[in-house]
């Protein structure tokens, strides 16, 4: 039995095993530097625990006992995030047609070998073992995508350099940043500087804000994008904007600026639609952070704007839209935006309202499911969980968090719209790296596994099992997740 997250596609193991010793090499078949980089991120990652050298060499075939990193475009059908394993007791060869399969197709190898290869020190005297076997791994949708919240409370570059490491280990090649909320302003905007420094001083119950700097966020960007995840950066407008409004006084109706806000209602912040000034704004802001972004998209929020009409609304999105779309940007909004007319590039993120969700797949938008009730993060496990929310009803356990289509959710919704999943983290009570550990696993590697296993392979019984394993590997990472009384966890 496997215990790999999110389970492949296709799978078939037998009983032999290859063993890993202390001579292998990493033999990569291309000298690109993507390449090459690839092979030696999966060295990086074996040799702490097993104290191996793992040199990474160019060659064109492995030799008794090598790992083989075959990278080419001879089988297209595998696309780009598509890969091949091959494992027999002689050697373990991947092979894919883009590098983000090969990169894929290092983490499954990862979790073939004993969880304790995960470990940060050095594991003597362990069989370095991996199943033999034939996998063929192909995703099922494209977007597979986490949501954090850096508004409500700030994480830094380190945080969220770790949380790309494991979202990889997932596959997940999304990480979307909700830079904006009410309680801050997180990235620095050079031609309105005072929404970073005044904008982003605080937090969610007055705790330490903060902000990225334009060098820390392109920092960021490259570091996810060598792990095959697009940053997705959110300015939430126009609600959602009380940090911008009590930076610069001449964004309010009235043209003074409202004190900073730690409290974690929401709805009551609008930006002035009928000023042009607003729109200069958002032109500026979309520009800066659209230049340091070499993702397609750009997501301008528009969810719970409780204080703007809806005529208001409307004009306003279309006004957005043309400015993002002048930046160069594919732009993404909550549901809410399927009130307004939309370009036929628009991607729409589904978190409440089947309706709303259904008028915008209607108009042709592609659809990113993060139903509240499944995939938010902020949602307590169950009644005892001492950080979290539970406005949407119910609690989210593991199991919840796993057992759900998105094509049932998406009522309305034809399947060719779905684009793929996304679950969010909003922190409103959550700022610590333990709090954020404990939200996010292990309900990702569920969504992890609904965002990439073919619908007809997943099954919670099958999943509770691969989870009391993958746990292990969780834990050598120095993940403090939450152990649920619905895994068995030995
Ligand atoms: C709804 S979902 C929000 C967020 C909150 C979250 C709390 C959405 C687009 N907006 O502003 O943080 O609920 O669960």
């Amino acid at each position: 039995m496997t215990t790999i997250i999110p389970l492949p596609a296709q799978i078939q193991l037998d009983e032999r095993q290859f063993c890993l010793n202390p001579g292998a090499k990493i033999i990569v078949s291309n000298d690109s530097a993507e390449v090459f980089w690839v092979g030696s991120s999966l060295a990086a990652k074996l040799r702490p625990a097993t104290g191996f050298a793992l040199p990474v060499q160019i060659g064109t075939q492995p030799a008794a006992g090598d790992i083989f990193l075959a990278f080419g475009a001879d089988d297209p059908s595998l696309g780009e995030e598509g890969y091949e394993l091959f494992s027999t007791p002689e050697a373990v060869t991947l092979r894919a047609a883009g590098a983000a399969g090969l990169f894929y197709a290092t983490q499954t190898l990862r979790q073939m070998f004993p969880a304790e290869i995960e470990n940060p020190l050095e594991q003597p005297n362990l069989a370095w073992t991996v199943q033999c076997g034939h996998i063929r791994d192909i995703p099922r949708y494209a977007w597979r995508g986490m949501m954090l919240d850096l508004g409500r409370h700030f994480f830094s570059v380190e945080t969220a350099k770790r949380l790309v490491d494991l979202l990889a280990y997932h596959k997940v090649n999304v990480l979307h940043l909700h830079l904006s909320d009410d309680q801050g302003w997180r990235i620095m905007i050079e031609s309105w500087p005072w929404l970073a420094l005044h904008g982003g001083s605080t937090a969610t119950n007055g705790d330490p804000g903060g902000f990225y700097t334009q060098d820390d966020y392109r920092e960021l960007v490259a570091y996810a994008a060598q792990r095959y995840i697009t940053i997705v950066p959110e300015i939430d407008l126009p609600g959602h904007t009380n940090a911008a409004l009590a930076s610069y006084e001449e964004l309010n109706e009235n043209g003074v600026s409202p004190n900073l806000y730690t409290g974690i209602k929401v709805g009551f912040s609008s930006l002035s639609v009928h000023k042009e000034i607003t729109y200069q704004f958002v032109d500026d802001v979309v520009r800066e952070i659209a230049a340091l972004t070499p993702g397609a998209y750009f997501h301008i929020g528009g969810d719970e704007t409780l204080s703007t009409s809806e005529e208001d609304y409307v004009y306003f999105i279309e006004r957005v839209q043309k400015i993002v779309a002048r930046h160069g940007k594919c732009m993404i909004g909550w549901e809410e935006i399927g009130k307004t007319k939309l370009n036929s590039d628009a991607i729409v993120q589904h978190w409440w309202n089947k309706e709303v969700t259904a008028r915008a797949a209607a108009q042709g938008a592609k659809i990113i499911a993060s139903p509240a009730a499944k995939a938010y993060m902020d949602i307590k496990y169950h009644e005892h969980t001492t950080i979290g929310q539970n406005w949407t009803g119910a609690y989210t356990e593991v199991r919840e968090a796993y057992d759900w289509e998105p094509v049932e959710i998406l009522e309305g919704v034809a399947e060719e719209s779905i684009l793929g999943v996304e679950s969010a983290l909003w922190t409103e009570t959550i700022f610590t790296r333990g709090n954020l550990d404990f939200m996010v696993f292990p309900r990702l590697c569920g969504y992890a596994e609904i965002g990439w296993s073919p619908r007809e392979g997943r099954d919670w019984e099958s999943y509770r099992q691969r989870l009391d394993e993958h746990g292990k590997r969780l834990a050598n990472l120095g993940v403090q997740f939450y152990r649920s009384e619905q895994v068995d966890w030995q």
